[in-house]
């Protein structure tokens, strides 16, 4: 795979040289160019941002800089025997990222990143090159950033560790919360190692029980207990029937109801008063 980054902080992108997207890289399964946008710019200041028509706060990201940027960087990858790529844009008005999204752009051979200061980039920079390849507008949460650099090490992160012997265990991603096709998609319980007791503290007998059956039964009950405190949603759009006889008595236990009037769909759902501390 490679990756292309655009950016006016190439600097902030120097953690893709580290950790698992390094190593990627120095075993080549993994192509990393950063480019700096202000290559692109003429003028004494380097400028890349104006302000925006109609008015309003804050500047937007010009036009002339992006197109040859992107210009420059196509023609080197397709030289470079790149092919099929796809336009990453970070944006707080992009779709959700997910672990679908993960997967699905994990499987493409060449991925472009134009990250963004200020208040975003001239809609005619991501028009015009929609027409030429797919267009992803991506948000990585419902939280205010200064730009899209931090997005594009959360994406490729999450994208590098999915392909083939980058994790270095295939089964590795396969029981991950948020795997699509994952049985129901719970948050992990909490995880235990050595020694066995710890100031004072000591780990829950049955993970030394030995009783394989008792272990996954206690797991997946702590799994529940996990979701209803800090993501019910993922409770309610679960389909029923990934709930075992077991998981119903812990809903149960945790304040679900199966079946409510009124939701033919038989999701589960819950009383509860508003913000929780
Ligand atoms: C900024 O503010 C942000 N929130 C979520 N995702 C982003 C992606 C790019 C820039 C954001």
């Amino acid at each position: 795979m490679r990756l292309d980054v655009v950016t006016i902080f190439p600097e902030y992108l120097d953690p893709l040289n580290v950790s698992l997207v390094g190593k990627a890289r120095a075993r080549g399964q993994l192509g990393v160019h950063v480019h700096d946008l202000r290559d692109w710019t003429y003028d004494r200041h380097n400028t890349v941002d104006d302000t925006p028509y109609g008015g309003g706060p804050g500047m937007v990201m010009k036009t002339e800089p992006w197109g040859e940027a992107l210009d420059t960087v196509l023609a080197d990858g397709y030289e470079g025997g790149a092919h099929q790529p796809a336009l990453i844009v970070p944006t707080p008005s992009g779709r959700p990222f997910t672990q679908e999204l993960a997967v699905h752009l994990s499987g493409r051979p060449w991925l472009i990143f134009t990250p963004a200061r200020y208040e975003g980039i001239d809609r005619r920079v991501v028009d015009e090159y929609a027409t030429r390849m797919p267009v992803y507008e991506v948000s990585i949460g419902d939280y205010v950033l200064a730009g899209g650099e931090a997005a594009v090490l959360v994406v490729t992160e999450a994208v590098a560790r999915l392909l083939p012997g980058v994790l270095g265990n295939a089964e590795s991603h396969r029981d991950d919360s948020f795997a699509p096709g994952a049985m129901a998609n719970l948050l992990e319980g909490p995880v235990y190692t050595k020694p066995p007791a710890w100031r004072g503290r000591e780990i829950p007998d049955v993970l030394l029980s030995g009783h394989h059956g008792k272990i996954a039964r206690w797991r997946r009950d702590e799994a529940l207990r996990r979701t209803t405190e800090y993501r019910p949603d993922l409770i309610e759009r679960c389909d029923p029937k990934a709930f075992d006889k077991k998981d119903r008595e812990m809903l149960s236990i945790l304040g679900w109801e199966p079946d409510p009037e009124g939701e033919p769909c038989g999701r589960f759902w819950r009383r509860t008063g508003g913000v929780e501390q």
